[in-house]
């Protein structure tokens, strides 16, 4: 037998977070908050879709949004446009959000009179798969440029979301992006994930995104 222990410490990170990711929803839910992670590589269209999605919301929830970063506040900047309530999170270096981190976000924000709280993950499709954020939902941008690759080449991600918003359609015409084969490699991973292709830059399934969402909003707060 060896004279030396063998710690698995990346197990209890994740359980440690795991708990406090549950931890964080129990809360979320008395004070009838819903909380959105969204996820994406760099650039697939977070922000953009973001400010579709207030404008959808805006009339009939009161919206705040965490934008997380490793640095600059470019993303809270557009947000705060919207006139959403909106904080901006930097990780120092850290490649994606955890439920400790998260909380502190959402504290930031001043949950107690928010309907719905949104995070803008860290652009990656890998580490913030990993983590257990405390949302309710978790929901995913890949965009037409990136390829129809993505669901084999980044399983986790795809698994673990309940949406998977195909961005960027407009310029279907210009790639070689299958898009019913896209579909089809998504749901090989996930046959629960709901698909909604849509242009954050035209608005194009921007409604279908909204009613899906509505519909998970209420059903939280209800
Ligand atoms: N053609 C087209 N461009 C889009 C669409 N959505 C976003 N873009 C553009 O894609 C670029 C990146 O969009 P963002 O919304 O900043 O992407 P992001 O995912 O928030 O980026 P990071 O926060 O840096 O990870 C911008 O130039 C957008 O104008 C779309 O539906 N169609
Ligand atoms: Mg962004």
């Amino acid at each position: 037998m060896e004279g030396y222990r063998i710690l698995e410490i990346k197990q209890s990170v994740f359980e440690n977070n795991d708990r406090e990711a549950d931890k964080l929803r129990q809360e979320l839910k008395k004070r009838k908050t819903f909380l959105l992670n969204l996820m994406s590589s760099p650039g697939s269209g977070k922000t953009t879709t973001l400010k579709r999605t207030i404008a959808a919301l805006k009339d009939d929830y009161r919206v705040g949004v965490m934008e997380a970063d490793i640095d600059s506040d470019v993303d809270a900047a557009t947000i705060e446009q919207t006139g959403a309530k909106v904080i901006q999170l930097h990780t120092g270096g850290m490649c994606h959000l955890d439920a400790g981190m998260t909380r502190q976000g959402i504290e930031g924000l001043g949950d107690e009179d928010l309907d719905v709280a949104i995070l803008e993950n860290i652009g990656n499709l890998v580490c913030p798969a990993e983590f257990d954020t405390g949302a309710v939902k978790n929901a995913m941008i890949l965009s037409v440029p990136e390829g129809d690759d993505k669901p084999l080449k980044y399983p986790l991600m795809f698994s673990i979301c309940d949406c998977l918003l195909i961005n960027k359609i407009d310029v279907l015409p210009y790639f070689d992006f299958d898009l019913e084969e896209c579909k089809k490699r998504a749901l090989a991973r996930n046959p629960k994930i709901k698909i909604i292709p849509i242009s954050a830059r035209t608005g194009e399934g921007i409604d279908e995104w909204a009613a899906w969402l509505r519909e998970q909003i209420d059903a939280w707060n209800a």
